[in-house]
């Protein structure tokens, strides 16, 4: 090309830029933002934009956030929070300006060690200083912690008589299922800034809180009450806490033997064999901690188990003695070839099968049961309208059982004759189906309320009722007769993500995530 037709192609492709911008995008003002960040955001969300009594505002901690959700919540605040309105005191490009500076990464990676998770630590009420009796009436065993991430609250409800016990506002954020203790009387919170909350279900207190990290995963709590185990993306590594308190006890980098270190994709409990597991995302291996390793001052003995792939999303047997994995292509750097989960013994760390499931898997919501005299496996699959019913012996795929769209979540209980699974992508994101446990077909297909996202089951501790969640910040808790699929109660919540109830999760009940 000559310098003249250059020049024309340039001058279109700018115009055509300029015609492809929203008109109503305003241009940002970046010349002072880091000085506006210092005057209007710096004490709430801290020097170094890593959170105070605000959320950590890194582009790691807001990748869930968009960027015109960003500077509607700085122009008009948030409600139910501490976040004023800035749209009288800033200009439009001002504050177009500060959402672009809260998404730029630090000149610096942030690090957040031993001292900074100690200094962060709040006793909110010391152990044994509330006494031991309930605040309240009703079967402790058959209580749901409702997540309401719409006005990040959490509402603690009966799981009797479908009233709410209890409504209190968690940290900002929360993500994956909370971990309670082996009694069911406290319940861990995780938050995707690194907060880890203890509350305390019988008192309906929280009663200790401590800064884990500053991008956390989620945590698990060992079956012996004793350790809190919290996996983060950054910094790269795993730490433990002391259950009681939450005093930190170890952190752990997470590397290999060449030095790479890894984001920890998550950490789970495995009961039977007394250890904590952890799935890596930059790392092809798999490490496990058995409990007995974690001892305050010494050095924290992991054993390895090197993979063929990287594995970032678990499901365990019941035993425990076998892992499914499955790698996100997308976010590991590689996808598995050919194969899109791997059954892995853990006592040897033998591949025992490879599974070709189309659609990335979710195994995190992959649950199980007897069907004709065996143990199958079913979990929904991200990109795929379908769900994978596995043998767990053969390890084969037996039955692909069709869905109106991807889905996220999948629930059933040992005494209910159904499974229920979610369409949580596409336009039929309000529909739930319901499908026979023993003859793997379609029961019926729920449209709880129409146009809203209707998600995650959870039944009640005799397996009697099933609550669903209409996702929305205008959403609910509907509650359903498992029997008759009669809708029973409707409880309005804000966008209420996961409910866990006690007994299910202390019981390791098969047919909820563990
Ligand atoms: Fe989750 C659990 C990973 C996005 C809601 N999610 C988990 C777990 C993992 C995981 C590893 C199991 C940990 C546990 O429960 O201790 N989630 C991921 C992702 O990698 C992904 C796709 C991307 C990300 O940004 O992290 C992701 N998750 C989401 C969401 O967008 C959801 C729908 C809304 C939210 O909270 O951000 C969401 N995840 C949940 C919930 C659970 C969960 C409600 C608890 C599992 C259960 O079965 O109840």
């Amino acid at each position: 090309m000559s310098p003249d037709p250059l020049r024309r192609f340039w001058l279109f492709t700018v115009l055509v830029l300029a015609a492809l911008r929203p008109s109503h995008e305003v241009l940002a003002d970046t010349t002072d933002a880091d000085g506006l960040y210092r005057q209007h955001c710096m004490a709430c969300h801290g020097a170094e934009r890593l959170g105070g009594t605000g959320p950590a505002l890194l582009p790691q901690n807001l990748s869930r956030l968009r960027r015109e959700s960003a500077i509607e919540v700085i122009a008009g605040g948030r409600a139910l929070t501490q976040m004023p309105a800035f749209a009288g005191q800033l200009s439009d490009s001002e504050i177009a300006g500060l959402a672009d500076f809260i998404y730029r990464p630090p000149t610096e990676t942030p690090t957040w060690g031993m001292e900074d998770i100690r200094k962060s630590q709040i006793i909110h009420h010391p152990p044994g200083s509330l006494g031991d009796k309930p605040v309240f009436e009703a079967d402790l065993q058959n209580l749901f912690v409702v997540v309401e991430l719409g006005d990040h609250h959490a509402t603690i409800l009966d799981g009797d008589s479908f009233e709410a016990i209890h409504r209190f506002e968690t940290r900002y954020a929360l993500h994956g299922g909370p971990k309670f203790s082996s009694d069911g009387r406290y319940v861990f919170f995780a938050s995707r800034d690194g907060w880890i909350s203890k509350f305390d279900l019988y008192k309906l207190k929280v009663v200790a809180e401590v800064r884990a990290g500053i991008n956390t995963r989620n945590a698990a709590v060992s079956f012996n009450d004793k350790y809190v185990a919290v996996g983060n993306y950054l910094p790269h590594n795993l730490v433990i806490l002391s259950a009681r308190d939450l005093t930190p006890i170890a952190v752990l980098p997470m590397e290999n033997a060449q030095g790479k270190s890894s984001r920890v994709s998550a950490v789970y409990t495995a009961p039977p064999r007394e250890s904590f597991i952890v799935a890596l995302k930059d790392i092809a291996e798999i490490r496990e901690i058995p409990y007995g390793n974690i001892e305050a001052g010494k050095p924290v003995a992991m054993k390895t188990l090197e993979m063929s792939d990287y594995l970032d999303d678990f499901f365990f047997n019941q035993e425990y003695s076998v892992v499914m994995g499955a790698s996100r292509p997308a976010g590991s750097g590689k996808s598995s070839e050919g194969a899109s989960a791997v059954v892995i013994e853990l006592d040897t760390g033998r591949k025992l099968a490879d599974l070709a499931i189309p659609g990335m898997p979710h195994l995190g919501s992959g649950i199980s049961w007897e069907y004709q005299g065996k143990p199958v496996m079913a979990t929904p699959n991200l990109n795929s309208p379908a769900v994978s019913v596995i043998d767990m012996e053969s390890w084969k795929v037996i039955k692909v059982l069709e869905t109106e769209g991807p889905g996220f979540f999948m629930r059933s209980h040992s005494q209910t004759p159904y499974v229920w699974t979610d369409v949580f992508f596409g336009p039929n994101k309000d529909k739930v189906h319901i499908f026979d446990k023993s003859t793997l077909k379609l029961v019926k297909t729920l449209t709880p309320e129409p146009g809203k996202t209707a998600a995650h089951v959870e039944f009640t501790k005799d397996g009697k009722y099933a609550l669903l969640s209409i996702w929305d910040v205008d959403g609910a808790v509907i509650v359903y007769d498992a029997a008759t699929l009669r809708e029973i109660k409707r409880l309005p919540m804000s966008k209420p993500s996961g409910k866990y109830n006690v007994y299910n999760k202390t019981h390791y009940e098969a047919g909820t995530s563990h």
